[in-house]
């Protein structure tokens, strides 16, 4: 038969111990690990933490804080806790191990409901953990278990809902869990998985109970004993502490002994010594500091998870694929407001006009009020007069046409009919380009929205007033050739007139005094005839060479609307990404220092790591 074969008895100590007070130590570099994840998970964040990772975290919280709690004292208490299947002997065992009846076991399923903790008669209650303060507590005087709490837990696998939660409770707070089995239940699903999970946080030792059983039906395939220690070894415990009990029959005993023959390989006599003796403090410092250690392991594994990615480089591929989508949005957005506009086009054209003609001056000057003068008229015959046919719904352009209340109203027209709709979608196809790009969507969701329902009547009103100064100042100093045409045609326009009317008269006195002809009455009013035709002449070329209509004002409107609307959507947009990225990654940094600090802390602990005698408690890390 195996003996326990991870115990290595005290003489065979592998390091030496050193004085230093760890675990007191330990208790405060706890504390302030706990303060910082705590405030990591109260902290609203961008990159945010999935609810099953939250809880884990907030457990490992409950576990940091408990921890540092009881190493804070000067000789902490071991939680040696029974976990098993119902019906397997745990009540039993302890009882056996009590040497009385203190924990009610019997042949109905499940038994026990309340943990029974078994505890030394000079350890106050208030030394126990909260959750164990709750349970029956049962005292005993034996020093050799002074500085142990032996706990009785309710099964793990009844259909008793309330006994599993119960377990799960008290759980955490074992540092020690003797998981108990029989002959028929050892490795059941349940117990197996709970266990797989919890042996990366504590320390595990295995009791076969019901050793009498096993002997006896050993008959077929694999004894259970060896069945067990086949899976123990498949978990990473190669040589598991594990003790064949048969616990009833030390329930009733006769001066310490049984009174049934034991059956042979039978080890409680064992069990309860590693317990007594092989549990001495150096051992219990060395439990606690390696749970202490599982706890930070665990907790690393855990922050690895909700570490944030560094999205500095999506953010960029983003913010480019956005100026596409951005700009392909601005010339959309264009459109649709020029299409408002179209109905303003004349108002537009002569209020473009009546700007060329104030480079005018003189005779030039007058003509071009004259002309407007009569254009304003007939434009108001059409409204006085109802047989005159009108032209559809538009106003005529007054001295004191005003820029600002027409492209509010067709800001107004425009978000009516499309605008509104278009932004609420542009704000889905970024989300959707981003996911493209590695960006994840929830990231910039709430930003996005914010976006949407920004002032967006002024920026566009900005925007559109902005662009139509700019295309008058186009139209009216045009560049290069264009440039030189309209000089030329000021010059004329301001010399052409006034030449044509005096020379007419210099030509009729030249006529008159040197020649002798008389003129006659219509000679005179020729002058002003020619000057006349010079202004005509001089609108229709000014018409032709500086042509100022809806069609050219539109083109450069269309160009210069579209920059600005795309600079406008630049400036909401084109910063999301990278604040967005810049945010997650200064939390990655946070959670990337509490790490160091974990690990930090856990370095400092595997250097004062003080003895081998626990060794057979744990399975590989790597399992
Ligand atoms: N043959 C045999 N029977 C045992 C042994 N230990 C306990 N039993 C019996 O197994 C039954 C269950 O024992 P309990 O101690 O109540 O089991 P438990 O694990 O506490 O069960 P729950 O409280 O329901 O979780 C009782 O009838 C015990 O007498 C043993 O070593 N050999
Ligand atoms: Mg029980």
């Amino acid at each position: 038969l195996i003996n326990f074969q991870g115990f290595i008895p005290m003489t065979s100590m592998s390091t030496v111990p050193t004085h230093e007070p760890i675990l007191q130590t330990l208790a405060p570099l706890l504390s302030s690990l706990t303060t910082q994840l705590k405030h990591l998970l109260e902290t609203p964040r961008a990159y945010s933490i999935d609810i099953v990772q939250r809880a884990t975290l907030e457990g490992i919280v409950t576990d940091l804080d408990r921890k540092a709690k009881d190493l804070s004292r000067d000789e902490p208490l071991l939680v040696v806790m029974l976990m098993g299947g119902t019906g397997v002997g745990k009540s039993t065992l302890l009882n056996a191990l009590a040497g009385e009846i203190i924990a009610p076991s019997s042949v109905l399923r499940p038994t026990t409901r309340d943990p029974v903790v078994y505890i030394h008669e000079s350890v106050a209650t208030e030394r126990l953990d909260q959750a164990l303060r709750a349970c029956r507590i049962q005292r005993h005087r034996r020093d050799s278990l002074r500085q142990k709490v032996i706990v009785d837990t309710p099964d793990l696998d009844s259909t008793d809902l309330a006994n599993r939660e119960t377990l799960k409770a008290v759980l955490p707070i074992a540092d020690i869990v003797l998981y108990v089995g029989s002959q028929e239940k050892y490795h059941d699903r349940l117990g197996w998985d709970l266990f797989r999970q919890e042996r990366r946080l504590r320390a595990f030792a295995f009791i076969l109970n019901k050793w009498d059983r096993c002997v006896q039906t050993g008959a077929a395939g694999l004894r259970p004993d060896e069945d067990l220690l086949r899976d123990l070894q498949k978990e990473g415990f190669q040589k598991p502490l594990l003790f064949r009990v048969s616990a009833v029959r030390w329930v009733e005993t006769t001066n310490g002994q049984p009174s049934v023959p034991l059956p042979e390989g039978e080890q409680f006599q064992e069990l309860a010594r590693w317990l007594e003796t092989g549990l001495s403090q150096l051992e219990i410092e060395a439990v606690k500091a390696r749970g202490v250690q599982q706890l930070l392991d665990h907790l690393e594994k855990q922050l690895q998870q909700i570490l944030p990615p560094d999205l500095s480089l999506p953010a960029k591929r983003v913010t480019e694929s956005w100026s596409t989508v951005l700009r392909q949005e601005a010339e959309h957005d264009t459109e649709i407001l020029l299409n408002t506009l179209e109905p303003s086009q004349i108002d537009i054209e002569r209020y473009f006009m009546r700007q060329t003609h104030q480079h005018f001056k003189g005779l030039l000057l007058w003509y071009f009020k004259l002309y407007h003068g009569i254009q304003d008229l007939g434009g108001s015959l059409t409204r006085w007069l109802p047989f005159l046919p009108k032209a559809a719904e538009r106003r005529v352009v007054g001295a004191s046409w005003d820029v600002g209340t027409l492209t509010r109203g067709c800001i107004r027209v425009a978000r009516e009919r499309a605008l509104d709709q278009r932004f609420r979608a542009l704000g889905n196809r970024l989300l959707w380009e981003a996911e493209k790009n590695g960006f994840p969507m929830s990231l910039l969701n709430d930003r996005l929205q914010q976006a949407g329902v920004l002032d967006w009547d002024l920026r566009l009103q900005e925007a559109v007033g902005e662009a139509f100064h700019t295309t008058e100042r186009s139209c009216l100093q045009p560049e290069g050739i264009q440039r030189w045409q309209q000089k030329a045609l000021i010059w004329l326009g301001n010399t052409l007139p006034v030449v044509t009317f005096f020379g007419g008269y210099l030509l009729i006195m030249y006529r008159f005094y040197l020649r002798d002809i008389s003129p006659v009455a219509l000679d005179l009013f020729a002058p002003v005839f020619f000057s006349l035709l010079a202004l005509v002449i001089l609108h229709g070329f000014m018409n032709w060479l500086l042509p100022i209509n809806w069609r050219t004002i539109r083109g450069a409107f269309q160009h210069q609307l579209s920059d600005r609307l795309r600079q406008t959507l630049e400036q909401v947009y084109n910063k999301i990404p990278e604040e967005t990225a810049e945010r997650v990654l200064a939390e990655r940094r946070e959670i990337e220092e509490l790490l160091k600090q974990t690990a930090k802390v856990r370095q400092w602990l595997a250097e004062r790591e003080q003895t081998a005698r626990i060794t057979a408690l744990y399975g590989s890390v790597n399992n």
